[in-house]
């Protein structure tokens, strides 16, 4: 059981804009994310009229369409329970076990899974009448003008056309999260959902969309959000190569230890069982996660956890393991998950990039310290 905490926040503010996650034990509290969940900016967090707001649907298109907010609301609506996942997620975890990386210092809670609802991405394009072939290499950018960014004019992203146009992707130009008007951290009155895809492309306080030949512009299309080669050491190094690399769209098949923490006192596990639980998600859009597995022995052995709770191809799902016999002082415990695909997390390290993206290693907990009764510990 996971117990009750009143939240702390892991504030990784760049100067202004607001950079945070919740604790991990508040994380995986509830299966719906609700209001404690990460906040990622690269910008001030703007507060829009939502009567006075209007998407414009412009590029390669036979109609360009001006669709005020309110308009929105009156298009078929959509829903979907998808995870929310910042490309940096568990960047810390690369820190510490890989070397020194460039960027805000995540732990495991840059993830949110909430039920996202508005009007299909697909739906909209349909009534613009896209102008360029999905088959060939063309894209949808999202852009957000609303504030600078710390590295643009403004914050954009774009995703492959023909992802956009399949409704089995579901796309959303979301309007609400839980039932509920987004919030103006969560983008109000209008972001994008792109289930399976690094949250980086789901573009919040949405202005336009826009169908052409070429990815985004943006900087956090071009020059971010890419996974450097390990030869790249510095900024100064990446420069030469942003261009040759491709945009990170799906994330990887993934899963981490939220509870206990390493470190952690317990009473002996021979006595009481110790209840290891987190959570785990799938690779792009090949969820859910069908498995998810725990290892003492450094991944020699695997046996499976329990899956708590799970909500469909694009959702997270929450696990449990309940163990009985001895901790030491240098037991690991690793997890690994696998997803309907088969994606299956391969490494107990590597993968180090500069910026710190896209990693998946097994999650660990280590350092567990086991008190007798009576001295304290996991009450
Ligand atoms: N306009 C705008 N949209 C944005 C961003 C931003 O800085 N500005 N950050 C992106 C990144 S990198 C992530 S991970 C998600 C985070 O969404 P959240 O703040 O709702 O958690 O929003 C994305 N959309
Ligand atoms: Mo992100």
């Amino acid at each position: 059981m996971v117990p009750k905490t009143t939240t702390t926040w892991f504030d990784g503010s760049v100067e202004k804009p607001l950079n945070r996650e919740p604790s991990p034990e508040v994380l995986i509290e509830k299966f719906i994310s609700e209001k404690d969940v990460y906040d990622r900016n690269h910008g001030p967090i703007p507060h829009i009229d939502a009567t006075q707001h209007i998407l414009r649907i412009d590029g390669s298109v036979n109609k360009i369409l001006d669709l005020p907010v309110p308009f929105l609301h009156t298009l078929p609506q959509h829903s979907v329970v998808s995870a929310l996942q910042c490309a940096g997620n568990r960047r810390h975890t690369m820190r510490t076990k890989e070397k020194e990386v460039w960027g805000i210092d995540w732990h495991n809670g840059a993830v949110m899974n909430a039920e996202w609802s508005g009007v299909l991405l697909s739906t909209v394009l349909k009534l613009a009448d896209p102008t360029l072939d999905p088959s060939q290499t063309s894209h949808v950018a999202f852009s957000c003008y609303q504030t600078a960014t710390q590295d643009d004019g403004y914050y954009g992203g774009s995703i492959p056309l023909s992802r956009a146009l399949d409704p089995d992707m579901e796309v959303l130009i979301a309007l609400k999260m839980n039932g509920k008007p987004l919030t103006p951290e969560r983008g109000y009155p209008v972001r994008m959902i792109i289930p399976g895809v690094a949250g980086a492309r789901a573009v919040k306080w949405l202005d336009r969309i826009t169908v052409q030949k070429q990815e985004s512009s943006n900087a956090y299309q071009q020059r971010d959000y890419k996974i450097l080669p390990p030869e790249v050491e510095t900024k100064e190094q990446a420069a030469g190569y942003w261009h040759k690399l491709p945009s990170i769209l799906d994330m990887p098949v993934n899963s981490v230890i939220c509870c206990p923490a390493s470190g952690a006192e317990i009473e002996d596990p021979r006595v009481k069982p110790l209840c290891i639980s987190g959570y785990a998600l799938p690779q792009g859009a090949d969820g859910p996660v069908v498995q998810v597995e725990i290892s003492k022995d450094n991944g020699k052995s695997w046996t499976n956890a329990k899956i708590l709770k799970e909500g469909g191809r694009w959702s997270w799902v929450l696990w449990k393991f309940e163990y009985r016999g001895e901790v030491e002082e240098d037991t690991t415990f690793l997890c690994r998950a696998t997803d309907k695909g088969g994606n299956r997390q391969e490494l107990a390290t590597g993968q180090w990039n500069l910026r710190g993206v896209g990693y998946n290693v097994f999650g660990e907990l280590t350092g567990l310290k086991v008190v007798k009764n009576g001295e304290g510990g996991n009450s």
